[in-house]
């Protein structure tokens, strides 16, 4: 991630594009999951909203069972639950 931070904004927002056209086209990846938590959040808020998850097919099918405090964002503790594979 520094790679992108040297890069500045304009640059980072654009490799996070590109992040995200393989997430949907690629089933498998050695993203972490705290990679895919900073990619999904593309507002950068440090929740994902259910606007963010719809990328994520799977993630998208969990959002309800994973929002435990039913707010319609996920933090981090509630998104690792999910231990998801992109
Ligand atoms: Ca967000
Ligand atoms: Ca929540």
């Amino acid at each position: 991630m520094n790679e992108f931070r040297k890069g500045g904004n304009l640059r980072r927002a654009r490799l996070k594009t590109l992040t995200l056209v393989a997430i949907v086209t690629i089933s498998t990846s050695v993203l972490a999951q705290n990679d895919l938590f900073e990619i999904l959040d593309t507002d950068e808020n440090g929740t994902i909203s259910k606007a963010e998850a719809s990328v994520h097919s799977i993630l998208k099918e969990m959002f309800d069972s994973l929002d435990v405090d039913k707010n319609g964002e996920l933090t981090y503790k509630e998104f690792e639950v999910a231990d998801l594979d992109i």
